[in-house]
C-alpha cells in the first residue's frame, strides 16, 4: 500500500534492472550513445528465473522497456567479461555490455574478468547472484557457509577487484545503488568493474517502482579542465627542461587527444613514447613518435628515457613494465609531470600533479607553450634514436628466420597487411613483448594490447568484444598455444554469432615467454613445455613433446582453420581468411626460442637468494647487479 503520489510501474527487481540499463546512455563530445550495449549471461539457478526471465520479457517485447538489451549467450563467465573489456576497450569506454552469472562457481568465474576491468580501467557491468536474502532454505545450492558470519559471501570476493561493489538485499535498494553503479562505470578517474550481487530470491521480488526511474538518463562523460595553476606550473617544468620525453599511456587514447598529442609534439619538438595502452595515439610515423618505453620498450624511446630530465606522464599507471622497474628514468635529476585524470596515478613518482582530461591538458599546454621547442642538438638525437631504431625494428620483422619462422615475422607481416583501422589483440605470453618493440601503429585503434593483468585466455572472447564494437574492423587475435589451451571455449560463441574474426594461433609447445625468464633467472626452464611423461626439467627433449592438435580442436567449435609452415604461406592464407566471410584460425608453427628484439631495459622478478643449483646462484649475483639503478623518483 503506498501513500505516495508517485505513479509506480510493479516490476520485479530483475526486470527494473534491465528497464533501467535499457535507458541509459553517455554522452561525449555532443555524441550520445547506449551506455549498456547488451547482455551476455550464463544461466543457473540463481538468475535463471531472475535476470533470465528479466531478459526473456524484454527479448519477446523489447517496446515496454523502452527498447532492446540485445542478450548473447556465452560459454565461460570469465570469457564473457573478457569480451565485455574489450567492448569497452574498443569504445574508448563510452559503452560496455552487462554480464550475468549464477550463484557460486558462475559468479566466481567473473572474478578475473572484473580484475583485468579494473586494472585496465575499462568499465564492465556484472550482476554476479547471491544466495537468498531471506536465508529460508540455507544453504542453498553452492552457498560457502562462513561459520563466523552470515553476511559474507563468495560474491564478497569481487570486493578487492571491483571499482564499485554492492548487494541489493531489498528491492529499495536498487535505485540508489544503480546510480552509484553507473556514476562509476561513467567516471573517467574511478570507472573499472563495477558489480551488483543479486540474492536470487530478490531478482525475483516484485516491487512498485518509480515510473520516473525509467526515464532515459544521459551520463555525461566530463572532460575535466586543467585548472591555471597546475598548467603554469607544468608549463615552467617543461620550459627548463633540456631532455623532456613523453610517456603516453591508454588514457591518451580513451581521452580520444591523438590529435592534441601529435600537435603537442610537433610544436614542441618534445618526444613521445608510448606504453602498452597507449601505442598508436602518436603516430608511428610521427617525427617525433620514438616507439614504445620501458621493459619491452625500443632502444630509441629507452636511450632518451635514460637521460631524460623531465617525464611527461599522460594517462599513465607507470606500470613496471614502463619504468622498467624504477631503472629506466636514470637521470639523477629526473622530475615527473603527470597529466591524468586520476589523482591516484598524477602523484606517482612524486610528480607535479596535472589532474585533467588528457586532451583538456594537451590543449592547454600546447597554448602556453608557444614558441618553445626543444634544443637544435635534442632534435637531432632524437631523430637519429628514432631512424636507428626503425632499421631495428625492419630487420626484426623481416628475419626470414628458419627452419621455423620467428614470431616477430608472423608480426611484420600482420602489421604490413592489416589496414589502419583493423585491430590487432593480445594479452600475454612473449607476444606483448615483441609487439610493443616492433608494432608500428599510425591510429589509436590498431593496438589492443591487455598488458596491465596480461591474462592468458583474454584474446579468443577479446575478439568477440572487439568485433561487436567495431563491426567494419577486420579483428585479428594473436593466440599462444599456452593462452589457447587455457580459454578456447568463445569460439563457440563466435561461431554461434557468426563473428567474422581471424585467430593467429602461434604453436610452440609451451611458453617461450616464461621459458626464457625462467632460463635467464636460474630455473632451467622448468615446467615451461608441454610434454608427456619425464620430469618437468627434460624440456629440452622433442621426443617428449605434447602434439595437441590445436588446429583440430579449433575446428570443432565451427571455426575455418588454415594450417600454414611458411611465411609465404602465411601471407596467402591472411588474405584468404580476409576474404572470407567465416570466422578463421591460422594455425603455425614458430621458433620458441625467438629470436626476440634486443632489449635495453630490465624487469624486477626477484631470484632465489639461496640455491643447491649453480644457474640459480649464477642468476642470483645478476639480479643483485641489475637492481642496483633502481631508484624511487622522489624529486
Ligand atoms: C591466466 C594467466 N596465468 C598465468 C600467467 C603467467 N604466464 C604469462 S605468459 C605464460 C605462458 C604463455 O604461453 P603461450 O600462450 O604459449 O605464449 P608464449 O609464451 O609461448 O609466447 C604464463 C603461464 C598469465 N599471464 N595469465
Ligand atoms: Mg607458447
Amino acid at each position: 500500500m503506498s501513500t505516495s503520489p508517485v505513479e509506480t510501474v510493479r516490476l520485479t527487481v530483475a526486470q527494473a534492472t534491465i528497464r533501467f540499463l535499457v535507458n541509459q546512455y553517455s554522452e561525449r563530445d555532443g555524441v550520445e550513445q547506449r551506455l549498456i550495449a547488451g547482455a551476455f549471461g550464463i544461466f543457473g539457478h540463481g538468475n535463471v528465473a531472475g535476470l533470465g526471465q528479466a531478459l526473456l520479457q524484454n527479448e519477446l517485447d523489447p517496446e515496454a522497456d523502452g527498447g532492446e538489451m540485445p542478450y548473447i549467450m556465452p560459454r565461460n563467465e570469465q570469457g564473457e567479461v573478457h569480451a565485455a573489456s574489450a567492448y569497452a576497450k574498443s569504445t574508448n569506454r563510452l559503452q560496455t555490455y552487462m554480464c550475468t552469472a549464477s550463484i557460486g562457481p558462475g559468479s566466481l568465474n567473473m572474478v578475473t574478468g572484473a580484475a583485468l576491468a579494473t586494472t585496465n580501467r575499462v568499465p564492465v557491468l556484472l550482476f554476479p547472484s547471491d544466495q537468498f536474502a531471506t536465508r529460508y532454505p540455507d544453504p542453498v545450492l553452492q552457498q560457502i557457509e562462513n561459520s563466523q558470519t552470515l553476511d559474507t559471501t563468495c560474491n564478497d570476493a569481487f570486493r578487492p577487484v571491483s571499482a564499485f561493489f554492492d548487494r541489493i538485499n531489498r528491492p529499495e535498494q536498487l535505485l540508489p545503488s544503480l546510480m552509484q553503479a553507473l556514476r562509476t562505470l561513467t567516471d573517467p578517474a574511478d570507472t573499472g568493474a563495477v558489480v551488483l550481487a543479486m540474492p536470487q530470491d530478490v531478482q525475483a521480488e516484485a516491487f512498485d517502482f518509480p515510473v520516473e526511474m525509467f526515464d532515459k538518463r544521459v551520463w555525461h562523460i566530463r572532460r575535466s579542465p586543467l585548472d591555471e595553476a597546475s598548467m603554469k606550473r607544468g608549463a615552467e617544468l617543461i620550459r627548463n627542461a633540456k631532455r623532456p620525453l613523453v610517456v603516453s599511456g591508454g588514457g591518451t587514447i580513451y581521452s580520444e587527444a591523438s590529435e592534441e598529442l601529435r600537435a603537442f609534439a610537433a610544436a614542441t619538438g618534445i618526444p613521445v613514447s608510448d606504453t602498452q595502452a597507449g601505442k598508436g595515439a602518436i603516430n608511428c610515423d610521427h617525427p617525433q613518435s620514438v616507439g614504445g618505453v620501458g621493459s619491452t620498450g625500443g632502444d630509441a624511446a629507452n636511450h632518451l628515457a635514460d637521460k631524460a630530465d623531465l617525464v611527461i606522464g599522460i594517462g599513465t599507471r607507470y606500470s613496471d613494465f614502463t619504468t622498467g622497474s624504477r631503472t629506466q628514468f636514470k637521470n639523477p635529476d629526473v622530475k615527473f609531470v603527470n597529466i591524468n585524470v586520476r589523482a591516484f596515478d598524477a602523484v606517482k613518482n612524486s610528480a607535479e600533479m596535472l589532474v585533467a582530461d588528457a586532451r583538456e591538458a594537451l590543449t592547454a599546454l600546447t597554448k602556453e607553450l608557444d614558441g618553445y621547442s626543444v634544443s637544435d642538438e635534442y632534435a637531432a638525437e632524437v631523430s637519429q634514436e628514432k631512424d636507428a631504431w626503425e632499421k631495428v625494428v625492419y630487420k626484426h620483422t623481416h628475419l626470414d628466420h628458419g627452419p621455423l619462422p620467428a614470431q616477430t615475422d608472423v608480426f611484420g607481416a600482420l602489421n604490413e597487411m592489416m589496414g589502419d583501422d583493423d585491430v590487432m589483440i593480445n594479452a600475454a605470453g612473449s607476444m606483448p613483448g615483441d609487439l610493443q618493440a616492433l608494432w608500428r601503429a599510425k591510429t589509436p585503434v590498431q593496438y589492443h594490447v591487455e598488458y596491465a593483468f596480461s591474462c592468458m585466455g583474454y584474446e579468443i572472447p577479446a575478439a568477440m568484444g572487439v568485433k561487436l564494437a567495431l563491426p567494419e574492423s577486420e579483428v585479428v587475435a594473436i593466440v599462444g598455444d599456452g593462452t589457447y589451451q587455457m580459454l578456447p571455449m568463445e569460439l563457440a560463441t563466435i561461431t554461434q554469432e557468426g563473428l567474422k574474426v581471424i585467430y593467429v594461433l602461434l604453436q610452440n609447445y609451451g611458453y617461450a615467454s616464461i621459458g626464457s625468464l625462467s632460463e635467464s633467472h636460474g630455473s632451467q626452464r622448468f615446467g615451461t613445455r608441454y610434454r608427456v611423461g619425464g620430469k618437468a626439467a627434460d624440456h629440452t627433449a622433442d621426443s617428449q613433446k605434447l602434439d595437441v592438435d590445436i588446429a583440430a580442436n579449433a575446428r570443432s567449435w565451427g571455426i575455418d582453420v588454415i594450417e600454414v609452415h611458411t611465411m609465404d604461406e602465411f601471407r596467402d592464407a591472411y588474405r584468404q581468411a580476409e576474404a572470407s566471410d567465416k570466422a578463421t584460425m591460422i594455425h603455425i608453427e614458430t621458433d620458441l626460442y625467438g629470436p626476440n628484439p634486443p632489449s635495453s631495459s630490465w624487469w624486477d622478478v626477484p631470484v632465489s637468494q639461496e640455491s643447491r643449483i649453480e644457474s640459480t646462484q649464477q642468476a642470483y649475483g645478476e639480479y643483485l647487479e641489475s637492481k642496483k639503478p633502481q631508484r624511487h623518483y622522489l624529486r
